[in-house]
């Protein structure tokens, strides 16, 4: 019977007991995710490659919107060029995959399968940029990164091969180049708010944790139920840093030799796992309504007498669903009992079961499950057209509202190294005046194991606050948190 079937039986662990085997069953049980030969290498199957669909149609749009142009640059990176700036380099190195040969004949210099393209990009944007008449140049790029990852991979989190749009641009000010860092911020913000329904905290890198090509980083970072902040966007202000080594200059108005001020900007798959851990629950999958290729399945109560009727009103629901724009599945399959199919829907996070049987029929109503929730309803058959959309609207915005509460809930503001210790315990994230100091920060992580997040931009007025690790005068106020 396929109601034992070993493949779609439930999880078989909760979240709270065993988070990492929750994980990979349920990305496996949910089909987003398939093992591939090569460990560290992951595929991704429709459920997932939707969801990363919709990011781009998203994030494309509000970038070309802001004037970004789209290109695409080569996967194989010299190592010459991978090797002339050196702080892009230093500590990555061992992640770098190299290409040696092609066929039998050893190659005449290595090539790098890009880890990220900034080097190849930078060594085009040095041709093209003559004159402050060429800048700003904006351009992105959706492809697909290889880091030769030694420590224990998991899918979407941390992988050998993920997909991510990089952007690079150049500006002849400093001004517009850190204004363009913010506003792709932005951005990121909206693609976790608006489609993954997922809070985020915005602010800047400390120097310990920002990219070391970079002269500031920023990001935004999700907070989880088992206490753990995980990173889902950054988009960095590279100075002159990247100009200098790859000779990106210009004449401006009055004739004069600059370095052009440049960015680079990222968001990759592994947000995918954000959105997965932020939401799902022992039952599975819990996705939200806008990224869900599947927004409701409808699954009929089927008995001899009555099948043809209730097929033929489920078939009309499903026609009339479509029509108002909602992704529906009808779920007819005669081999699968209604509970089990109610499983394997609830397994996938399809965010709306509509169940229809004879006695609803009779009754002119259908019964509503909300996936998120398990709140179940009867809806008059009539204003399913209009009900269903709504409710998806309204799943939608809750998600972001619970998600909301357990970040407001989970950051403690503290003072010193004892409160600190003694939150992050609780599974809190603490927000605490900083003096920024890099050996602060590591002494601080050494004890707990809990790094700097971000300074949120909108800092709490100081008062004079001295550091909660050292003492010494505070210059800003940090997250701190345990993190992926
Ligand atoms: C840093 C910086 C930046 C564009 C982003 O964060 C967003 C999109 N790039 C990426 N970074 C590296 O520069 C890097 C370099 C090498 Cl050689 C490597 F093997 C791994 C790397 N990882 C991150």
């Amino acid at each position: 019977m396929p109601a034992t079937s070993v493949d779609t039986k439930g999880i078989t662990v909760s979240r709270e007991k065993d988070f990492s085997e929750w994980f990979t069953q349920l990305i496996q049980k949910a089909e987003l995710i398939e093992y591939s030969p090569v460990s560290g290498c992951y595929i991704l199957r429709p459920n997932a490659y939707h969801i990363w669909e919709k990011v781009q149609q998203y994030f494309d749009g509000l970038i070309k919107k802001d004037g970004v142009k789209n290109a695409y640059f080569p996967l194989f990176i010299p190592e010459s060029l991978l090797s002339k700036e050196e702080a892009h380099v230093q500590g990555f190195a061992p992640e770098v995959a190299w290409v040696e040969k092609g066929g039998h004949t050893a190659l005449g210099e290595r090539l790098a399968v890009r880890p990220t393209s900034e080097t190849i990009i930078c060594d085009t944007y040095a041709k093209w940029i003559r004159s402050y008449k060429d800048l700003p140049l904006r351009l992105n790029q959706w492809c697909n990164v290889v880091r030769w990852e030694f420590k224990h991979c998991t899918p979407f989190l941390r992988s050998r091969e993920f997909l991510w749009q990089e952007g690079h641009t150049a500006f002849a000010t400093k001004k517009e180049a850190e204004d363009e860092m913010y506003r792709i911020l932005d951005f990121y913000e909206k693609v976790f708010v608006d489609l993954y329904a997922v809070p985020v905290m915005k602010g800047r890198k400390s120097e310990g944790e920002k990219f070391a090509g970079a002269e500031i980083t920023t990001s935004v970072e999700a907070f989880l139920s088992n206490g753990k902040a995980i990173q889902g966007a950054t988009s960095h202000h590279l100075g002159q840093n990247f100009a200098k080594a790859f000779g990106i200059q210009f004449k401006d108005q009055n004739q004069k030799d600059q370095y052009a001020y440049q960015n680079s900007w990222g968001i990759s798959t592994r947000s995918i796992g954000v959105m997965i851990l932020m939401h799902s629950d022992d039952k599975g999958l819990v996705l939200p309504p806008k990224v869900a290729l599947t927004q409701v399945v409808i699954v009929p109560i089927l008995f001899d007498d009555s099948k043809d009727k209730v097929l033929k009103e489920v078939a009309i629901l499903a026609a009339k669903l479509e029509k108002k724009g909602v992704a529906v599945h009808l779920d007819n399959r005669v081999e699968y009992s209604p509970g089990w199919k109610f499983n394997e829907w609830e397994m996938k996070g399809i965010p709306i079961r509509i169940e229809i049987g004879p006695k609803d029929l009779e009754k002119k109503q259908a019964m509503v499950v909300r996936r998120d929730t398990g709140v179940k309803l009867a809806v008059p058959l009539g204003s399913l057209e209009k009900e269903i959309p709504a409710l998806l609207e309204k799943i939608q915005q809750e998600m972001y509202l619970k998600a909301s509460k357990l970040l407001q809930e989970g950051v403690v503001k503290v003072a010193t190294t004892k409160d600190a210790e003694k939150q992050l315990a609780l599974g809190k994230l603490v927000f605490a005046p900083w003096c920024g100091s890099i050996k602060c920060e590591e002494q601080f992580k050494e004890k707990t194991g809990a790094k700097s997040l971000n300074a949120p931009f909108d800092q709490p007025k100081m008062k004079g606050e001295s550091c909660f690790y050292c003492s010494e005068k505070a210059t800003s106020w940090f997250y701190f948190g345990k993190s992926y």
